[in-house]
């Protein structure tokens, strides 16, 4: 029996040590692998495969561009999020043929004030960005990329954007860990006995 209690309590805290946070990434399609709808497209932009004007995917085998010679193109979904901790990430790629630097801007309705982000990195080459942020109540919000600069030639990528909320303990695990360690005492005293 006291081995049983051990093991038990054993299993009970390792489960919780691997068990880990599940950061699902709530942004649908956020590879542009699927082109499942989840994305919006307006003005000059899409989902390309493989190189496009010397920029490859940053993962599998497409992503989402801004299109040419023309600024005001935009890729966005809405998304319904709870109250919580987030992290927002992204990657943006310049492209062969566009100007030395690219500017994306970021907006989420509410949820975060437009940000712009100057792409200075040279044309194939990927750079991440995140962006950490809370939400006080649940709230419904369209993210949006958009691409604003008037003199490029070639639009930048955007590749595996992800949206993950930040997990806090619950009453339910912590009561499993306060059952592990009391299995632990018990078995401990047990053995003494
Ligand atoms: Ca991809």
């Amino acid at each position: 029996m006291t081995n049983f209690v051990k093991l038990t309590s054993l299993a009970a805290l390792l489960a919780l040590a691997f068990a880990g946070p599940a950061n699902a990434n709530l942004v649908g399609d956020g590879g542009f692998e699927l082109d499942d709808g989840s994305w919006s497209f307006a003005g000059p932009s899409g989902i390309t495969t493989g190189v496009a004007f010397g920029l490859g995917p940053n993962s599998g085998n497409n992503y989402g561009f801004f299109g040419s010679n023309s600024p005001g193109g935009s890729i966005s979904q809405s998304l319904s999020l709870l109250a919580g901790d987030y992290t927002l990430a992204f990657y943006l790629g310049q492209r062969g043929g566009g100007s030395a630097n690219t500017t994306v801007t970021l907006s989420f309705g509410p949820v975060i004030a437009p940000l712009d982000y100057l792409i200075t990195t040279p044309s194939g080459v990927w750079t991440q960005y995140s962006y950490d942020f809370s939400l006080a109540s649940d709230t419904t919000a369209t993210l949006s990329f958009s691409e604003v600069n008037a003199s490029i030639s070639r639009g930048p990528g955007l590749d595996d954007v992800s949206l993950t909320m930040h997990q806090v303990p619950t009453p339910a695990p912590l009561a499993l860990i306060g059952l592990g360690l009391a299995g632990f005492g018990l078995a401990n005293r047990r053995r003494r006995v």
